[in-house]
This record gives C-alpha cells, sequence and structure tokens, in this order.
C-alpha cells in the first residue's frame, strides 16, 4: 500500500487497513520514513502496544520497540541478534497473544532477509481427516523455554536452573489446539514448532509426541526446503513496514547465513478482542 502517512491517516483508514490485515493477513505499507518513536505512533493506531518482557530485546529509548539487530551502536549491542529463525506466532507463550505485528526493517543484508509464514486457517483445512477429528477439543500447550535467548547476566548459571527460571517467569500457556478467529470465523490450527511441546485431551491426557509430530509436519512446519504449500516468503525493501495478524499466521524469519549486519524494528498490539472465538 503506498502513500500510508500515520500522522494523517483518518480513523476510518486506519479501520480499512485494520480489516484487510484481518482478510488479507498480510499488509505491507510501502516506502514509509519514520524513527522509533514514530512506529510507537503508527502502531498505537492500530491497537494497543504491549512491549517485550526481556528488557534485553528493548530499543534503548522506545522500549515499546523489539529490536532484532546484529549491528552495534556506539560498539554496543542493541536488541538481539538473530531472533524469531523457528516457526511460531509472537507471544503464543503468554496469556494474551498479540493480534498484530509490526515489523519496520532498517537495515537489510543484500539477500537473503524476509519472513516465511504459514496460514494456519489453510494449514487446518489440509490435515488429513482423522488429525482433525483427534484435535477436535484438544489443548496444546505452550512455552518459550527452547527459544528465549539467555542474558549476559545469565552466564555460569546451570543450564537446569535457568530453563526452570524461564518457567517460574513465564508458566506453560494452554489454548484450544484449533480454534475459530473471532474476526474472520475461520477455523485454524493454534500450534508451532518452537513454541508448543504437548497436545493433551480436554481432561489433560497427553496425546503424544507423535501427534504433535504430525500436526507440525502436514502443516509444513518441519520442510526443510521450505517448498510446502502452505509456506510463503515475504521480503523486504527498505521503507516496508508490515502488518500481519498474529493469530492466524506462525512465522519464521529467514535470516542470512553469512551474518551480514541486519536490524529490525517491530511493536505489537492487541486488538481487545479474544484469542479465539468462545464455541
Ligand atoms: O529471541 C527470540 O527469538 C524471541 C522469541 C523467543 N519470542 C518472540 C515473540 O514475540 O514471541
Ligand atoms: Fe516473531
Amino acid at each position: 500500500m503506498e502513500g500510508f502517512d500515520h500522522t494523517s491517516a483518518t480513523e476510518a483508514e486506519i479501520s480499512e487497513i485494520r480489516d484487510r490485515i484481518y482478510q488479507d493477513k498480510v499488509v505491507v505499507l510501502k516506502n514509509q520514513q519514520i524513527d522509533a518513536a514514530g512506529l510507537v505512533q503508527l502502531g498505537a493506531r492500530f491497537g494497543e502496544l504491549v512491549g517485550y518482557y526481556e528488557p534485553i530485546y528493548q530499543h534503548p529509548t522506545e522500549p515499546l520497540v523489539f529490536v532484532s539487530s546484529n549491528v552495534l551502536h556506539g560498539g554496543k549491542q542493541v536488541g538481539v541478534p538473530k531472533t524469531g529463525a523457528f516457526w511460531h506466532a509472537d507471544y503464543q507463550f503468554m496469556p494474551q497473544p498479540f493480534a498484530f505485528t509490526v515489523f519496520y526493517p532498517q537495515r537489510l543484508p543484500g539477500q537473503g532477509r524476509g519472513t516465511y509464514f504459514i496460514d494456519m486457517a489453510q494449514a487446518y483445512a489440509g490435515l488429513s481427516a482423522d488429525l482433525q477429528n483427534l484435535l477436535d477439543g484438544a489443548i496444546a500447550h505452550h512455552s518459550v523455554r527452547r527459544y528465549i535467548k539467555i542474558r549476559p547476566e545469565d552466564v555460569y548459571k546451570p543450564l537446569g536452573q535457568l530453563i526452570d527460571s524461564v518457567e517460574e517467569k513465564l508458566p506453560p500457556q494452554s489454548f484450544p489446539a484449533v480454534f475459530t478467529h473471532p474476526v474472520t470465523g475461520e477455523r485454524q490450527l493454534y500450534v508451532s514448532e518452537a513454541f508448543t511441546f504437548k497436545i493433551t485431551d480436554a481432561d489433560g491426557n497427553d496425546l503424544g509426541s507423535e501427534l504433535l509430530r504430525r500436526v507440525l509436519e502436514e502443516s509444513g512446519q518441519l520442510d526443510p526446503t521450505f517448498e510446502h504449500p502452505n509456506i510463503f516468503l515475504n521480503t523486504y525493501e527498505l521503507g516496508d513496514i508490515v502488518l500481519w495478524d498474529n493469530r492466524t499466521l506462525i512465522h519464521r524469519a529467514l535470516h542470512n547465513p553469512s551474518n551480514s549486519p541486519v536490524e529490525s524494528y517491530r511493536v505489537t498490539a492487541l486488538d481487545g478482542l479474544p484469542l479465539y472465538q468462545m464455541e
């Protein structure tokens, strides 16, 4: 979308873009030239912003901005390098996952920075019928323990203690493995390779790691070639701000293996609606 200016956009324009995020799942605003504070203002037009819970990820002057970066500023690390290189939905391990992710690349490598997406409504529709039946009423359990980055102050701590401390701070969250999107009414899967560690029935009985593996495989999350029909790639140009529906899409960052300088900002917004429609 060309010509968007968050400082002059009307409420009607914002709500039109919001509708398009729900319908099209990804919306790209082209040729944006704003700083971290501007991104906070832009994001806030779409919903209540929530910052990332670990301070090491936060922008030094705009804590609501999550920074992924391997670029030193004045010799100092800002944000965290190589975040999100695994299939996930943002904050899936928290009581209230975000409705919208607003992503703004600051520095792009020559090639190889993009985001892979899977539409989880399409993924649900494509599951074999027996899996769909097994997931009916099932609960997926999510934890950040495998992917949260260790902080500088964590060095020399025993790994076991570190892992325990992650879940003391953030106990695993449980949501229906399949649910109805509160706006579009689509049935969708809500399981990710990074954060989902267990699927149980409604009474808490483990449905087994083989079931989880099959869900991940059939939805495309175990495909090392990224050629699975559920997967699509969005690549970036400087000036792009990408907004996506974080309920329906899972995503995975594509990082340049050569470790050339790359940096991105993101803000994340709630939309005031529950994660899923009550049945
Ligand atoms: O370091 C990372 O890749 C951050 C990840 C564990 N969480 C991103 C999020 O919003 O859930
Ligand atoms: Fe992410």
